[in-house]
């Protein structure tokens, strides 16, 4: 039962994924936590007034518009949440903060450092009138990743010293598969790098309680030209027609297929990392390791209700991992859903960033990921593509201002 006496009302732009994930987080939040402030799906935004209509009716908005600045404009919207590749999240962004709306915008931040510093810019100069500002690194949101984190805090892995991270998906091994935004580095930033290496960057950073350091990374693209594509959707949605001068019918992929890099932490842990669109089989293969001087963790996305403990602290016979199942009440976020033992899935965590951001908003507390730590994620983002074109030269990580 909600005591909320305050609406939130949410104005989205994009649809696709990501806006379908958000609709029902949106949609959900209010119903399984009890929240000071009521979400109102107010308005969604795309490109074209026929298929936003569709969606809106399909994912539960009560208007539509295809006029983003209209949007951001409106005096009856609190909220934008931003969905949309990532070429238009700084300009979408910095234009509704200096509007003094809350901003929620999907991962990686921008598609450039500059963007990115610009957009925490933004961040800040608003965070002084009260405005709230997420970036969507939605797998913190899982509860047993915030179960890591918060046995990391509280020491039961001692001192920290090996991080391992793989983000492994195959939606790209086949060459004929079009040339989709993702693909292009103008629309995505950059490939597996930002898309799903940033989720494994910012949640290791979050789980361990440190910071990228430095760097020497390697990057591949595989597949150099693919078919351009149609009109198509989902993941696939319809990329510009780069034709990059590659053979017919067939464009440029301009991000990579593949990023891998080794890195240093501020507290003195070392760590790899490993982002790709081409481990065939790996549909969404999200799995962290971390080990330090009194234990281990081990979270895989394709297991997400459960986490694996290594204690060496209890007596020899006893040592070996074993398996936590992150149901119960005591467990982050779990309280809010069903009895102990009956499991969540990837959308939970949405739902989850709904009610954290929505929470923050309303008693004026900080917000994380603020854009000040995805413009972190950022600079590592920008060091392993300029390590990588060095040829796996070591670069050092500057330090986001927090
Ligand atoms: C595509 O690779 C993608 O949808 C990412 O963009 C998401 O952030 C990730 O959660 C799942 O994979």
């Amino acid at each position: 039962m909600s005591t909320h006496t305050t609406d939130l009302r949410v104005g989205m732009i994009g649809y696709a994924f990501m806006g379908t994930a958000h609709s029902q987080a949106w949609r959900t939040v209010n119903r399984v936590f009890d929240l000071p402030m009521q979400a109102r799906m107010a308005v969604v935004c795309g490109r074209g007034e026929a298929k936003v209509a569709e969606a809106a009716a399909q994912l539960g908005w009560q208007e539509h518009t295809s006029d983003w600045r209209a949007l951001v404009a409106r005096d009856d919207v609190d909220l934008i949440d931003i969905c949309t590749p990532g070429d238009s999240h700084a300009e979408i962004a910095i234009a509704a903060l200096d509007a003094g709306k809350h901003v929620l915008c999907e991962k990686p931040l921008a598609n450039t450092l500059d963007e990115a510093q610009a957009m925490a810019a933004a961040a800040a100069r608003a965070a002084a009138l009260g405005v709230r500002s997420m970036c969507g690194f939605n797998y913190r949101r899982v509860p047993a990743v915030s179960l890591m984190r918060r046995m990391i805090a509280e020491g039961r892995l001692g001192e920290i010293r090996h991080v391992r991270a793989v983000y492994l998906q195959d939606w790209i091994t086949d060459p004929e598969f079009p040339l989709v935004w993702r693909l292009q580095k103008d629309k995505a930033g950059s490939g597996a790098l930002g898309d799903i290496g940033a989720h494994i960057i910012d949640l290791t950073q979050y789980v361990v309680g440190q910071r990228i350091a430095g760097v020497s990374a390697l990057t591949e693209t595989f597949v150099k030209h693919r078919p351009l594509p149609g009109a198509s959707s989902g993941l696939s949605a319809a990329a510009s027609d780069g034709s990059g001068g590659g053979p017919a019918g067939r464009g440029e992929v301009t991000v990579d297929d593949a990023a891998l890099f080794l890195a240093r932490l501020d507290g003195g842990a070392i760590a790899t990392y490993e982002a790709t669109r081409f481990a065939t089989g790996r549909k969404n293969g999200l799995r962290v390791e971390i080990n330090g001087s009194r234990g281990s963790l081990v979270f895989d996305f394709e297991r997400m209700n459960e986490l694996e403990f290594y204690d060496a602290t209890l007596p020899a016979a006893e040592q070996g991992f074993t398996r936590i199942l992150v149901t119960e009440p005591t467990h982050p976020y779990m309280s809010g859903w069903w009895p102990p033992g009956h499991l969540i899935g990837y959308e939970h965590s949405f739902t989850h960033q709904a009610r954290d951001l929505i929470e923050a908003i309303a008693t004026g507390a900080d917000v994380a990921p603020s854009f000040a730590d995805a413009l972190q994620v950022q600079l590592v983002l920008d060091a392993v593509v300029r390590s990588a074109q060095l040829g796996s030269t070591w670069l050092e990580v500057k330090s986001a201002p927090t």
